[in-house]
């Protein structure tokens, strides 16, 4: 085979291993904040195709982004930051339905109802490899609450 063909197929390989979709991030949404509130919860459903971890988000709507949990602190459900978010393989990772969720801290302005946050999020896999996945959460109406909101005290 010669060198020029070898070199195709490699090329070839490497494309179409680059366009795999390593992590999907679905469903991601906020809801509109109220007047005077400056922080708010992101939830969104992530699978990642090897196992890793959310490790970091940014963006551009807030000064500064957390990956928070819940925990109960005596008979108060109160928020945590955490250090990372595990994502095992192949496995969709609600945040929101059991408390976790992104923070955004110190919106530069309030999220209006149609709004599109974009964010970045950072995944460390288990080798060690890092990527950045871009999404949009989709700003929902205020008045659709569902029973789990919870009270920000930062
Ligand atoms: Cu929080």
């Amino acid at each position: 085979m010669s060198k020029y063909l070898w070199a195709g197929l490699v090329a070839l390989f490497c494309a179409a291993s680059v366009s795999a979709e390593e992590v999907k991030v679905t469903d991601a949404w906020a809801r509109a904040t109220a007047p005077g509130q400056d922080s708010a919860s992101v939830q969104m459903v992530i699978t990642s195709n090897k196992a890793g971890a959310l490790v970091a988000a940014d963006s551009g709507f807030a000064r500064t982004v957390e990956l928070h949990t819940m925990v109960m602190d005596g008979n108060m459900m109160k928020m945590r930051a955490i250090e990372e978010l595990q994502l095992p393989a192949r496995t969709a990772v609600s945040l929101g339905a059991d408390g976790n969720h992104i923070m955004l801290i110190g919106l530069k302005k309030p999220l209006k109802a149609g709004d599109n946050v974009a964010l970045a999020l950072t995944i460390k896999f288990a080798d060690g490899s890092k990527t950045t996945v871009k999404t949009q959460a989709l700003v929902r109406p205020l008045e659709t609450t569902s029973h789990q909101g919870h009270e920000h005290h930062h």
